[in-house]
This record gives C-alpha cells, structure tokens and sequence, in this order.
C-alpha cells in the first residue's frame, strides 16, 4: 500500500510538471484530490491495512494529499490572471471592509433659486412656458424690433450658428413664440439657459434668466410695478426697498430697469454695489406695439408687461456670493452648502 501511495504521488507530480493549462490542473485535482479520486480511493482502503500499518498509512496519505494541492494551487496561481481561476483569485471580496456610504445629489443653487422665483409667480396666476436655446434670428431678435444692423444688437454679444440661427441671448424670443400660437390674456414666466460671449466675476457664457409677460386688455404700468414689487419682497424679504429707473429695450416702451438697495450695505455704499447703494436686478417695460402689430394682436386693443431676471445675479445677491463662476466650478464643497 505504501509503495501504492508512492507511485500515485510521482505520477501525479509528472502529470503536474507537463500541465500547462488551468483546465488540465484542474482536472489533474479532480482526477487526485476529487470525492472520487485516486487518492481518496486509496485513503479509504487504509481500514483494510493490518492495525499497526494503519496510522503510518493514514499520515502517508495526507501528507502527500496536503503536497499535491499546495503545489496544484501554486501552479493556478502562477497562471493567473489567465483563465476564469485567475480572475477569480482577482476578485477577491473582503467582506469585513467597512462599506462605503452612498453620497446623495442635490439640486444645483441655480436650479433651486429658479424654482423658487417661478413658484412665486406661479401664486400670482402665472404659468410656465419653455422655448428652444438655440433660437432663430428672427425670434431672438427681428419679432422683438431688433432689426438686422440695429445698434440694439451689440447689447448683446451673440454666438451664432449659422445666418440665421444663434444660441438664444435672451428668453424674450419665448413671448413671441407664445403669443403667436395664443390669443390674449396670456400670463407665463419662461425660465432657460441663454448664451452671450461674456466672462468675468459678475457674467459668464450661459447663464439663465427668467422671461415674464403679462398681457390682456387693460394692463398697464402699475400692474407692473405691483406684480415686481411682490416678487421681490417675496425673494428678499418685505421690506425690501426698490428704485424703478428709465431706461430702453428696444421691444418694450417704456422700459425700465429696477434696483434694490443693496442688501450688502443697506444703502450706504460698498464695493459689491459700486459705492452707489443700489443693485440692478431686472429688465422691464410694456411690450411696445410693434412687437403686437408683428404676432397679430391688436395694440389699440390689448396691453401688458414683460420683464427679464438673471438668476445667477439673484442668486448671488441672495446668498452673498462674489464670483458667479463658482456656480459652475462644480466643487462640491461650494455645492454641497445650498
Ligand atoms: C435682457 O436680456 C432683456 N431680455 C430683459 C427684458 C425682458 C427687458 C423683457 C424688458 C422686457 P439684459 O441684457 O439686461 O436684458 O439681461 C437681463 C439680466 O441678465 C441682467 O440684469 C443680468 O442680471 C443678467 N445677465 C446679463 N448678462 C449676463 C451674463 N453674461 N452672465 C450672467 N448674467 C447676465
């Protein structure tokens, strides 16, 4: 029986030696070591050995079971990464490392202050309507009195795409778009991405604003200030105080712009407001009759409002933020604090 034993482990070794793949170490295992294997046979005809044979015979066979799989598992190891056993040994889980914990998104500073102004005007009655960022020129600016060569357009400096197509400067293309398809009144907030080529602390290439109109028959320049002074108490608190000033658009008249007094100093000048305690926030004005004439209403008829709001600016003001390029910086240190 030992000489059995013997001769079972040399030829298991010379078939070990002439293995080359992880399929014929595998069998060679199977063909030794297996539940039916060589080996196993053999250990299990010890108990027909005589008595005192027995223990010798016992400690013969594992020690040469305990050779032949170190060295089968040597041998696999050696061909790793080849074949499946390799990338198995790869794979390895260590099942006591701590997990690791699931970080949660949020939604970006710009996207939560833009929400919170259109559910303000959503309270007042207003829906919202969305218009394409890569616009027409005759949306973005012939419907809106902004003719081809008109100085108007160097106010904005513009990315075109073809002739005739730009990425829209503005969301007042979107008034058009709507009042074209829709008879009076119309009441919508349009918020969305608009483009200019323009970069610094306070102006980056796409930004977002928030287009509002108001028309029906009727409306007129207190409605205006009304419906603005409630949006921006509502944003910066009552007792915000607001300055409308003059000023011009070419597809509202009269166009004004509004401030509010610098939230920063109270409106005794310091550097964020230029020393003059007033913060510009928005466009506005009421929408001039050619802009009517042109989507089919009649301006003898019908009146009303339109304003333009840049996020960011409200954005910045509202949570003191001095650089509008940290909005799109993607730290997560500065994104993780709204
Ligand atoms: C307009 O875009 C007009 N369409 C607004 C309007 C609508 C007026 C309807 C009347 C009636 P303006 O170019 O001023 O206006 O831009 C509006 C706001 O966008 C500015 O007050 C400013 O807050 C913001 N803005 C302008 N350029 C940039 C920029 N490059 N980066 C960030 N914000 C900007």
């Amino acid at each position: 029986m030992r000489e059995d034993l013997a001769e079972l482990q040399r030829k298991a070794e010379a078939e070990l030696n002439s293995a080359g793949s992880e399929e014929e170490l595998l069998a060679i295992r199977t063909k030794y070591l297996g539940r039916k294997g060589l080996l196993t046979l053999l250990f299990r005809k010890i108990g027909n050995a005589a008595p005192d044979e027995r223990p010798l015979l016992g400690r013969l066979s594992n020690e040469i079971k305990e050779a032949l799989s170190v060295k089968i598992e040597n041998a696999l190891e050696k061909l790793a990464p080849q074949g499946k056993y390799g990338a198995l040994l790869q794979e390895k889980i260590d099942v006591t490392l701590p997990g690791r914990g699931v970080r949660h998104g949020r939604i970006h500073p710009i996207s939560q202050v833009s929400q919170e102004i259109c559910e303000v005007f959503l309270r007042l009655g207003f829906s919202v309507a969305k218009g394409p960022e890569v616009e027409l020129d005759y949306y973005n600016f012939e419907a809106l009195n902004i003719p081809k060569d008109h100085p108007a357009r160097d106010m904005q400096d513009t990315f075109y795409v073809e002739d005739n197509i730009v990425l829209r400067t503005h969301t007042s293309p979107v008034q058009i778009r709507i009042m074209e398809k829709q008879r009076p009144p119309v009441r919508i907030v349009s918020p969305g991405k608009v483009y200019r080529h323009d970069s610094d602390v306070s102006h980056t290439p796409m930004f977002h604003q928030i287009e509002g109109l108001w028309v029906d028959k009727g409306i007129t320049f207190s409605d205006l200030k009304g419906v603005l002074t409630y949006f921006l108490q509502q944003v910066f608190g009552e007792d915000t105080v607001l300055r409308f000033r003059p000023s011009f658009f070419p597809f509202t008249e009269p166009s004004a712009e509004i401030d509010i007094q610098c939230i920063i100093c109270g409106g005794t000048g310091c550097r964020v407001c230029g020393q003059s305690g007033w913060l510009e926030i928005l466009g506005a004005g009421m929408v001039d009759p050619e802009v009517f004439k042109t989507v089919g209403y009649d301006p003898e008829e019908i009146s009303g409002f339109a304003f333009g709001l840049g996020v960011e600016r409200i954005a910045m003001l509202k949570y003191s933020i001095s650089d509008i390029r940290l909005f799109y910086e993607n730290d997560r240190r500065f994104l993780e604090q709204f």
